[in-house]
């Protein structure tokens, strides 16, 4: 795929198209599958990437574009996909990866806010469903989760930015999300969802300020990727718990994946630090991009060599 630009924002048509593209070029990694439908019915897919197996994987979900405004999110996950397979033949780290490792990768989630955000309103941030009569529009699909569902920092008014939805999982697209892991989720090592802006690593829980069980060990991870952002480029991250460092806000899906016992669990806020915001220049997709792959490979490696040790304990 030499000729599709990572460094600019793609439109949803451009996103589809490159997803089939991807598969059929690396088709000894890469297989498309369908998750589940939109409010608009719109397919939603992933893309698993790994080397197949004999013996079971285990499995690293990555989800972007949950937030339609968001768009260096899907740019990212585009971006991810390719720097693993363009990597794979020369790069043994991610050889051994991918022997253990199956990556699912959601690149555009929240798929009819991300095309109303085209062609409609830039800074649409939710789902596009209808309520009231078509009065007003939209789930804030990262309040609709399980999870105190729509207690703290989430509205039950559909013409919020936050609206919870009008039950836990009442959207199409979250009961897509958690159909999927809820059936997999012996397997799944980390849960990482890509939001913007605001250089950010999250980690459980955004609707109490308890904190997780493994909250020590997340802390630590997230740090030594927060040292490698900033290594790259200098961007600076804060690491912490959702509630502590940002705000308190319930019906997540990273604190509904941590609930139901993922070990890991991480939200990223990309760049930058609101002087643009969520319309992020295109130039500074690269390094956006490139910054928050170094963090990440840091969480996956570390990730890798533990679940390489339990493995030979058992
Ligand atoms: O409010 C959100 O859903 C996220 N921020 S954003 O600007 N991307 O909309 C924060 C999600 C992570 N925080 C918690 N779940 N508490
Ligand atoms: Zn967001």
């Amino acid at each position: 795929l030499a000729t599709y630009n990572y460094a600019v924002y793609h439109q949803m048509g451009e996103i589809y198209k490159w997803m089939t593209l991807i598969e059929k070029e690396y088709s000894h990694l890469v297989t498309q599958h369908y998750l589940g439908e939109t409010y608009e019915l719109r397919p939603i897919f992933y893309l698993k990437i790994g080397q197949p197996s004999d013996r079971p994987k285990k499995i690293i979900w990555m989800d972007c574009g949950i937030h339609a405004r968001e768009w260096i999110a899907p740019a990212y996950c585009q971006w991810f996909v390719k720097e693993i397979l363009q990597n794979y033949n020369s790069d043994q780290n991610i050889k051994k990866i991918l022997q253990n490792i199956d990556f699912y990768i959601v690149p555009v989630l929240n798929i009819d806010g991300y095309i109303y955000s085209w062609t409609t309103d830039r800074l649409w941030r939710k789902s596009r469903a209808s309520y009231n009569n078509g009065t007003c529009y939209g789930t804030d699909l990262n309040r609709n989760f399980n999870a105190m569902w729509c207690s703290i920092g989430a509205s039950n008014n559909c013409s919020s930015l936050t609206f919870c939805g009008t039950g836990p999982e009442s959207e199409p697209e979250t009961k897509a999300v958690v159909n999927l892991v809820e059936s997999q989720k012996s397997d799944i090592l980390c849960f990482l969802t890509i939001h913007s802006y605001g250089q950010l690593i999250l980690q459980p829980y955004g609707y109490t300020k308890n904190q997780s069980r493994n909250h020590e060990e997340m802390i630590k991870v997230a740090e030594i990727a927060a040292a490698a952002i900033q290594k790259k480029y200098g961007t600076v991250y804060r690491v912490g718990s959702a509630s502590h460092i940002l705000y308190s806000n319930s019906g997540s899906s990273r604190d509904w994946a941590a609930d139901l016992g993922l070990n890991f669990s991480y939200t990223f806020e990309l760049r930058d630090n609101g002087t643009y915001g969520f319309q992020l220049p295109e130039d500074q997709i690269q390094p956006t991009c490139e910054e928050t792959m170094a963090g990440m490979m840091t969480i996956i490696d570390y990730i890798n060599e533990k679940n390489f040790k339990n493995n030979a304990m058992t």
